[in-house]
């Protein structure tokens, strides 16, 4: 009988895998059958009175972990919530995360993923298009006003829900205090059955399109990444894994992550930021042995050691290194700054990751991105008609497996372009295949900046510029940048400008203006140029490539427009 979703969950909600391969899975043993709730009861039985969570209170044991994720279901369940809702999930790098995440999870309640970047226009977008049944958010002022202001900005109630005592700031409508669970009593709640087959969270598209693309992924496929990473990356009951990343990110949480490491019995240990003055004392303070960087974050730590006579960190053995290119200078130098191994992974949201296997020769772990996780992964390397490409030609990356999406929730006219009739998820990279069978990324096809890691799609802030009445045409392009791989510069139409002496200069007008769009910080444009008119190709496109040279230019002409 085919899995049972969970009762929201149309076509458009989910697209299941084909019952053929979702069998040739289960006798795989990839999809075990077991949803959260019960994969973290496992966990205290077995790691028990070991230490979960490494916290400014002191560790959080296993046992302990499950009961706070129970008694913080009990808690939800009270405040309303039901298995099948969706909510939005917001919240700072803290190790309360775990408690709500794997309280939700259990609960059956699904969150969509925020960053603790994202603001109104992307908290605001989630609720509304996910229909969300609440807001779950900390009690900080900050985090209480953007609540405020995303319910303010939808058209129904959002009731919200914020971990943490009143800070007697709120100024919206319906919100529900939750108490941490750590001094709560243990409820008595039963948990409900699930089926591990249904869509246990959604994590968020770095994506190309106006709005960001929700990505449903299933006990059985999320935990199966999460089992197969944690060994593949030799992670034990002495692993020390540091979240410097924000932790609802994919990389950090499950490649192998967080939830990798405490499914191989080891301590997390959560770092407020990745600042060198922050991760630093926690590294060498708790022994930590492995930890996840972007590129842009891997190079300030390399900075901030520069001149130290010896490696740091005798505890670290692995840094794990990905979401966006990472030269090979930059690679040769972590095993002599940071004495210890570098691993790349190569991985997204929608599923299929990619990893150095550890031991891989240099050539290998410093030139190439790694190999996908499973046998079955499938990985197809196409021309722009979808034909193979020799290897060792690049070509456009498409993957399908037993932990690659089939398809975005409610999202029907981009599903049909984002996947191959046959079900190949298209990554809109650009990859080639070495003779050993290594993932070497060469470029990107799709329209997407990579700002430290950070993805933004351009179409997103295109329309979001447009919404001001002075642009009249925009477009967004990156443009290679040595410290953050690429920066953003938006080329802009404007209807007029005003050059009176004193007038806020366009470049303000529009940053401002995005701002109180309430878009993510990283979503600003670095640069914003004004221009007589946006280049066009023959068919009468935005001309990108065009738009790019000239964003590499030293100096941007920056004409008035007539
Ligand atoms: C990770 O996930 P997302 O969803 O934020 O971004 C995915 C995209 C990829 O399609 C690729 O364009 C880029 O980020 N990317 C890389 C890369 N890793 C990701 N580009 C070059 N080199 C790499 N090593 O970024 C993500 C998810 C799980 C694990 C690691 C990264």
């Amino acid at each position: 009988m085919p899995p049972h979703h969970g009762p929201h969950d149309g076509p458009d909600e989910f697209t299941p895998w084909p019952e053929a391969l979702a069998r040739t899975y289960r006798e795989a043993g990839y999809w075990q059958g077991e949803p959260f709730g019960a994969w973290l009861s496992g966990l205290a039985r077995r790691y028990a009175d070991r230490p979960a969570l490494l916290t400014p209170d002191g560790p959080v044991t296993y046992r302990e972990l499950d009961r706070r994720a129970t008694v913080q279901a009990a808690a939800l369940a009270a405040r309303g919530l039901r298995p099948g809702d969706r909510v939005t999930l917001h919240l700072p790098n803290t190790p309360a995360f775990f408690e709500l995440l794997l309280g939700l999870l259990r609960l059956g309640v699904r969150p969509i993923l925020a960053l603790p970047a994202h603001r109104e226009h992307e908290l605001g977008y989630f609720c509304a298009h996910a229909g969300a049944a609440a807001l779950v958010t900390a009690a900080d002022p900050e985090r209480l006003a953007l609540a405020a202001r995303v319910q303010a900005g939808l058209d129904r109630p959002l009731p919200v829900i914020a971990l943490g005592e009143n800070p007697g700031t709120w100024e919206g409508e319906a919100v529900s205090f939750l108490p941490s669970a750590a001094t709560a009593p243990t409820p008595d709640f039963t948990p409900p059955r699930m089926n591990a087959g249904g869509v246990a969270l959604y994590q968020l598209s770095g994506g190309s399109t106006g709005t960001p693309k929700l990505i449903g992924r299933t006990h059985d496929d999320y935990l199966y990444s999460i089992r197969a990473s944690a060994d593949l990356c030799e992670l034990g009951a002495d692993t020390v894994y540091l979240a410097a990343l924000p932790l609802a990110h994919n990389f950090p949480l499950t490649s192998p992550g967080t939830l990798g490491a405490l499914h191989a019995g080891g301590r997390v240990m959560v770092a407020p930021d990745a600042a060198p003055g922050t991760a630093f004392p926690l590294i060498a303070a708790h022994g930590v042995t492995h930890t996840a960087l972007v590129p842009a974050l891997l190079q300030v730590w390399l900075r901030a050691l520069e001149g130290s006579p010896h490696t740091p960190f005798p505890s670290l053995r692995c840094v794990q290194v990905g979401g966006a290119p990472l030269s090979p200078d930059v690679a040769r130098q972590v095993r002599p700054r940071l004495g210890a191994a570098l691993q790349q992974v190569f991985g997204m949201a929608e599923g299929l990751v990619n990893y150095v296997r550890p031991g891989a020769p240099d050539e290998e772990a410093l030139g190439t991105q790694g190999r996908p996780i499973s046998p079955h992964d499938e990985v197809r390397i196409v021309d722009d008609h979808d034909q193979p490409v020799p290897d060792g030609t690049s070509g456009h990356l498409l993957t399908r497996g037993p932990y690659t999406i089939r398809g975005y929730f409610r999202a029907p006219d981009h599903n049909a372009r984002a996947f191959t009739p046959d079900g190949f998820y298209r990554t809109g990279d650009l990859v080639t295949r070495t003779p050993g069978g290594a993932l070497v990324v060469t470029g990107r096809h799709k329209d997407q900046i990579n700002r430290a890691g950070e993805k933004i799609a351009a179409e997103e802030i295109e329309h979001a510029l447009l919404r001001c009445p002075l642009v009249q045409a925009a477009a967004v392009v990156g443009t290679p940048d040595p410290w953050l791989g690429e920066r953003s510069v938006a080329f802009v139409q404007v209807a007029f400008v005003e050059a009176t002496p004193g007038a806020p200069d366009l470049a303000l007008t529009l940053k401002r203006h995005l701002r109180d769009l309430g878009l993510a910080a990283f979503k600003i444009p670095d640069r914003i140029e004004p221009l007589p008119a946006l280049p066009r190709t023959p068919l009468g496109k935005t001309d990108k490539p065009a738009l790019r040279a000239l964003a590499a230019q030293p100096v941007a002409p920056s004409t008035p427009p007539t």
